[in-house]
C-alpha cells in the first residue's frame, strides 16, 4: 500500500499568529515539524473525500520541499483533488480566488508574508477556509489543541512529483492538477476594472507605472498584467523573478525595505504611480510622483472613489478597517451615509462582514487593503484600483489625496515598531498601560487631554464571538488617538506597535511631514509607554 500512518511526537509551540504558523526555517525543518502541523488541520477538517483543496505559496525557501510534503498528504488524507500552482506558486490573494472559484474546501498558503526568507529566516504556512480567507480563530485554536496532542500523521509514499509543468495526474488516488497561477486571477482582476481604459492610458503615455515586485510572489503577476495585458512599458516590473531569499531583502513593500522605487518616485524621473508588495501579494505601497500615499489614506480615497470603477458601480455596502487604522474612512463612510466597522489587527475578522455582505471594502493600515472580490488582502488589486483611478481622474496620485483632505479633513498617521525588544519586556509595556487604564482619562500634557482609554475589545456582529486585549487605545479630546500592541507576527522576541493620529481639519495645514505634526504625539506616546527606559532603545526601528 502506498498509504503510510507513521508515528510522531507533538510540539508545544505551533499556535498560530495574526496570519498562521510563522516560525525559522530552522524550527520547520525539526523532525516532523511541518507533517504535524498539516496533519492536525487535517484532523480538525474532518471528512475530505471527494473534496477540493488549494495549495501554492510565495516561492521562499522551504515553498517546494514543504509543497511536496502536503501533497503526500493530502493525497494520504483522502482529498479528491488538489489544485497546485505552478513552480508551487500562488499569492495570498490568488488563492482565495481559486478557493472561491472552483469551490474547494479550503488551501494552504506557504508564505510567512512580508518577513525575510532564506535558510537563516522564516517560514510560515497558513490554512484558508472554504470562503477563501483565513481560517477563523476557532478552527486555528481547534487546530493548536490538536497538534499539542497528535502522535501520527499520514503520507503517501511515492516520489516527488514535478511541480514545473502544467497538467493533470494521478498520486496515490488524488487528482493533481497543476495550474497557471496567474489565470484565474487576471481574469477576475479583468471583471473589476476598465482594461481598455487604463491599457489606453498607458500605451499613449498618458500615464506610466514602476511596480516593485520585491523578488516575490506578484513578479509573475505583475509581468502578465500590467506588461502583457495592460501594455505598461516593459520594465515597468522591477524585482519580477521570485527568489527564494527575495534577493536577500524584506518583501515587505513600505519606503524604508522599497528604497529604491522611494527613490525613483521623489526623483525627477518618477512615474505616474509607484507600487509594491510584499512576499506573498496581499501587500500593497501606493505613490505618486513626490508623494506616498499613508495607507490608510488610501483606504479612504478608495472609500470614496470605488464607485467610479467598473466592478464596483452599485456603491459600497459599508466598509471596515482595523482599529489601529486612521479614523479616515470613517469620514467618508459617514458622508455616504454606509457602515463602518472597526475590527482587531489580521484579515480574518473581516470574513464574516463580507460574507454577510455588510461590507464591501476593508483595510488595515499595515499596507493591506481589499474587497469583497476575495477574502484576503489584495496588493495588485490595490494597485489596479488606482491604475484605474488615475487613469479616469486624469490626476496624478497627490492630486487625487490632496482632493480628499480638502473635503474630509486630513488625518495625519504614522506607525512606530520598536523591533526586538525581548518578549518580557513588551508585554511588561503592554501590562502596565492596561494597569494605568482606568486612572488615564481627564489626564492632561499641554493641548493633550485624555478622553477615552481602553483595551479593545470586539465582539463579531455576525457570531457574537468576542476577542479581547486586542490593543490599549488612548483617546485625546483633539481628535488624537495613541494605540499600542504586540505583533502577532515576528518570529524572534517581541515588536512593539505604536500607532500615532491626529486629526487635521484646516487645508492650510494640510502640506506637513507627518514626524513633524506628529512630534508631541510621539513624545507623549513614549512617554507614557515607558518605553525608552523599559526596553533600553533609544527610538523606534522602522517608522511608516
Ligand atoms: C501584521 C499587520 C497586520 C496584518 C498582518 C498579516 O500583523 O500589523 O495588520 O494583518 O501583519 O499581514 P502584526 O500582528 O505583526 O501587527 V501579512 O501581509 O504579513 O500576512
Ligand atoms: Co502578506
Amino acid at each position: 500500500m502506498q498509504i503510510e500512518t507513521r508515528r510522531t511526537l507533538p510540539y508545544p509551540d505551533q499556535k498560530p499568529g495574526t496570519s498562521g504558523l510563522r516560525k525559522k526555517v530552522k524550527v520547520f525543518l525539526q523532525e516532523n515539524y511541518l507533517e504535524n502541523f498539516v496533519q492536525s488541520v487535517f484532523d480538525v477538517l474532518g471528512e475530505v473525500a471527494g473534496k477540493t483543496l488549494v495549495l501554492g505559496g510565495d516561492g521562499r525557501y522551504l515553498n517546494r520541499r514543504a509543497a511536496q510534503t502536503i501533497l503526500k498528504m493530502a493525497a494520504a488524507n483522502g482529498v479528491g483533488r488538489l489544485l497546485v500552482g505552478q513552480g508551487g506558486l500562488l499569492s495570498t490573494p490568488a488563492a482565495s480566488c481559486l478557493i472561491r472559484k472552483h469551490r474547494a474546501v479550503g488551501g494552504f498558503v506557504l508564505s510567512a508574508s512580508h518577513n525575510p526568507g532564506g535558510p537563516d529566516e522564516d517560514f510560515g504556512i497558513k490554512y484558508n477556509a472554504g470562503n477563501g480567507g483565513p481560517a477563523p480563530q476557532a478552527f486555528t485554536d481547534a487546530v493548536y489543541r490538536r497538534s499539542r496532542e497528535i502522535g501520527e500523521y499520514r503520507i503517501a509514499e511515492v516520489p516527488d512529483v514535478d511541480l514545473d509543468t502544467a497538467g493533470q495526474f494521478d498520486l496515490a488516488g488524488m487528482r493533481v492538477e497543476i495550474i497557471d497561477p496567474v489565470a484565474d486571477y487576471a481574469q477576475l482582476m479583468e471583471r473589476l476594472f476598465d482594461f481598455p481604459l487604463i491599457e489606453g492610458a498607458l500605451k499613449s503615455g498618458a500615464i506610466s507605472l514602476c511596480f516593485d515586485a520585491m523578488h516575490a510572489v506578484t513578479g509573475p503577476y505583475a509581468r502578465r498584467i500590467f506588461e502583457e495585458r495592460l501594455g505598461a512599458a516593459p520594465g515597468s516590473v522591477i524585482h519580477g523573478t521570485p527568489l527564494e531569499d527575495f534577493g536577500g531583502g524584506h518583501p515587505d513593500p513600505n519606503l524604508v525595505h522599497a528604497r529604491g522605487l522611494a527613490e525613483l518616485m521623489y526623483s525627477g524621473r518618477a512615474p505616474t504611480l509607484g507600487a509594491a508588495s510584499d512576499g506573498d501579494g496581499d501587500r500593497n505601497m501606493i505613490m505618486g510622483s513626490q508623494f506616498f500615499v499613508t495607507p490608510s489614506d488610501s483606504l479612504a480615497v478608495l472609500a470614496a472613489n470605488l464607485h467610479l470603477l467598473p466592478g464596483y458601480r452599485q456603491g459600497l455596502r459599508g466598509v471596515a478597517r482595523s482599529m489601529p487604522t486612521s479614523r479616515a474612512v470613517d469620514r467618508v463612510a459617514q458622508a455616504l451615509g454606509i457602515d463602518c466597522y472597526e475590527t482587531p489587527t489580521g484579515w480574518k475578522f473581516f470574513g464574516n462582514l463580507l460574507d454577510a455582505h455588510r461590507i464591501t471594502l476593508c483595510g488595515e493600515e499595515s499596507f493591506g487593503t481589499g474587497s469583497d472580490h476575495v477574502r484576503e488582502k489584495d496588493g495588485l488589486w490595490a494597485v489596479l484600483c488606482w491604475l484605474n483611478l488615475v487613469a479616469l481622474r486624469k490626476q496624478s496620485v497627490g492630486d487625487i489625496v490632496r482632493d480628499h483632505w480638502r473635503r474630509f479633513g486630513r488625518d495625519y498617521y504614522s506607525r512606530h515598531d520598536y523591533e526586538g525588544m525581548s518578549a518580557a519586556v513588551g508585554e511588561g509595556i503592554i501590562a502596565r498601560l492596561r494597569e494605568r487604564l482606568p486612572s488615564l482619562p481627564g489626564q492632561r500634557w499641554g493641548a493633550y487631554a485624555i478622553s477615552g482609554a481602553d483595551d479593545f475589545s470586539y465582539t463579531d456582529p455576525v457570531d457574537g464571538s468576542v476577542s479581547a486585549q486586542q490593543g490599549i487605545r488612548i483617546v485625546f479630546d483633539n481628535g488624537a488617538r495613541i494605540v499600542y500592541r504586540l505583533s502577532g507576527t515576528g518570529t524572534e522576541g517581541a515588536t512593539l506597535r505604536i500607532y500615532l493620529e491626529q486629526y487635521e481639519p484646516d487645508p492650510t495645514r494640510h502640506d506637513r511631514d507627518p514626524q513633524v505634526y506628529l512630534r508631541e504625539l510621539i513624545e507623549l506616546a513614549e512617554h507614557l509607554g515607558e518605553v525608552k527606559r523599559r526596553s533600553g532603545m533609544d527610538g523606534p526601528t522602522v517608522i511608516t
